[in-house]
C-alpha cells in the first residue's frame, strides 16, 4: 500500500466519526428551532439535557474505576424535580439493554435554565463487562420521573472512547505494566554462513546452547503480555565454532572453538517483543538475541601449510537483529518461542540461523 493509500485509508476510517459529530450538531439545531416553535403554543415544561460529559482514562481494566463528569441542564420553561442522570458503557452510542449501566448520580432541583455539574465522579466497570471499545453515555432523568416537553434529547455521548480489557489476575488494571518474573529458558541455536567473495570461500558453522534461570521482567499492556526483557549474567552456555577459509589454489585456513561456558558467560542477553495491541503500532516478532562469552579452551588453527597452533580464548558473539528474523511463533503467555531467521543480504549474504526459545515464565505469588 503506497502513502497516498494508507492516507486515504485513514481518512476513511475518520470519517464516519466526523459525519457523526456534524450530525449531532445540526441535531441539537434542529432541537432548538423545534423549542422556538414550541413557543409559539408553549408547552409550559421542563426539559432535561445533559449538556457535557466526559470520561477517563480511555483505557480501563474490567472491573475497574472510570471518572466520568457530566452536566445536567434544564433547558425548559418550568422548574425540573429532582433526578437522576445515569452512566453507562453502550456498544452503538444508544440506550438499550445491553448498555453497561456504570451507576448514576442525583440532580438537584433545576429551574428553568439552570445546571447541575458533577466533576470526575468514580463509577466502576462491572468485572464480567465483555473486552471491547464502548462509547459512555449519560442520560439525564433515567428514572423518566420528570414530565419533559422532549423526553429525546436526553443522552449524550462522550467524545472519548473507552476500551475495556480482559481482567488479568497478573496484571495490576494499568497500561504497560512491569511486573517481576522468573524464567528459566533454554535456547537451542544454529547459525551457518556459505559465503564466496572473489577466489575466497568462507564457511562458519555454529551451535550453541544456554540455559539459564534469572529473574526478569515482563511488561503488560492492556493486560496481555506484551514485552519480556531477559537479561541473563550466569548460565550455562555449550557450543562450537569451526571457521574454514578456503582460497582456489586449495590454501585452507581452519580455525575450530570450543564455547564450554559454565556459570558466567560475559554477557547475554535477550529482548522479546510480543503481541500487536489494538492502537499501538504493532512490534510482533522483534527479537533480538545477544550473546557474548568468552571459550574456556584455546581456538585451535591450523594455516595452509598444515601447521597447528593455539591461540588465546576467543570472544564468541552472537548478535541478531529483527531485520534478520524471518519468523517468530510463540504461544499467547510467551512460554515457548520459536524463532528462524536468515542472514539480513546486505550485511549476512549466504547465513542462515534458527533459534528454539524455550520459555518457562512464573510469576511471584
Ligand atoms: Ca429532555
Ligand atoms: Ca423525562
Amino acid at each position: 500500500m503506497s502513502g497516498a493509500e494508507r492516507a486515504l485509508r485513514v481518512e476513511g476510517e475518520l470519517m464516519p466519526r466526523r459525519l457523526w459529530v456534524l450530525g449531532l450538531g445540526l441535531g441539537l439545531v434542529m432541537t432548538m428551532l423545534g423549542a422556538g416553535s414550541a413557543s409559539a403554543a408553549p408547552k409550559k415544561r421542563p426539559d432535561l439535557v445533559v449538556s457535557a460529559v466526559s470520561v477517563s482514562p480511555g483505557k480501563v481494566v474490567a472491573g475497574g474505576v472510570l471518572k466520568v463528569s457530566d452536566t445536567t441542564r434544564n433547558k425548559g420553561r418550568k422548574k425540573a424535580k429532582r433526578s437522576v442522570t445515569r452512566y453507562a458503557l453502550s456498544a452503538n452510542k444508544k440506550w438499550d439493554k445491553k448498555d453497561v449501566v456504570l451507576g448514576s448520580r442525583a440532580v438537584k432541583v433545576l429551574k428553568p435554565g439552570k445546571k447541575h455539574a458533577v466533576k470526575a465522579r468514580s463509577v466502576r466497570v462491572a468485572a464480567a463487562t465483555r473486552p471491547g471499545t464502548y462509547w459512555l453515555l449519560a442520560c439525564a432523568d433515567a428514572k423518566k420521573k420528570v414530565r419533559e416537553s422532549n423526553e429525546r434529547n436526553n443522552c449524550r455521548v462522550a467524545k472519548r472512547r473507552v476500551t475495556v480489557t480482559r481482567r488479568n489476575a497478573a496484571a495490576p488494571p494499568d497500561d504497560a505494566v512491569k511486573v517481576k518474573v522468573n524464567v528459566r529458558g533454554h535456547v537451542d541455536w544454529k547459525d551457518r554462513t556459505r559465503l564466496s567473495v572473489g577466489s575466497v570461500t568462507t564457511e562458519i558453522d555454529s551451535a550453541a546452547t544456554f540455559d539459564f534461570n534469572v529473574p526478569a521482567e515482563l511488561t503488560y499492556l492492556q493486560g496481555r503480555p506484551f514485552y519480556l526483557e531477559v537479561t541473563w549474567d550466569k548460565g550455562t552456555v555449550s557450543g562450537r565454532t569451526v571457521y574454514k577459509r578456503v582460497n582456489n589454489d586449495a590454501c585452507r585456513v581452519t580455525s575450530t572453538a570450543d564455547q564450554r561456558v559454565t556459570g558466567e558467560p560475559a554477557l547475554l542477553s535477550q529482548a522479546l517483543v510480543h503481541l500487536p495491541v489494538p492502537g499501538r503500532p504493532s512490534l510482533f516478532g522483534q527479537f533480538s538475541l545477544n550473546f557474548v562469552a568468552q571459550s574456556t579452551t584455546p581456538v585451535t588453527a591450523v594455516d595452509c601449510r598444515g601447521e597447528t597452533w593455539a591461540q588465546s580464548p576467543m570472544r564468541f558473539a552472537i548478535v541478531d537483529t529483527p531485520d534478520e528474523l524471518a519468523s517468530v511463533s510463540a504461544n499467547a503467555d510467551l512460554s515457548r518461542i520459536v524463532l528462524k531467521g536468515g542472514g539480513a543480504p546486505r550485511t549476512h549474504p549466504g547465513r542462515t540461523w534458527e533459534a528454539t526459545v524455550t520459555l518457562d515464565i512464573t510469576h511471584p505469588r
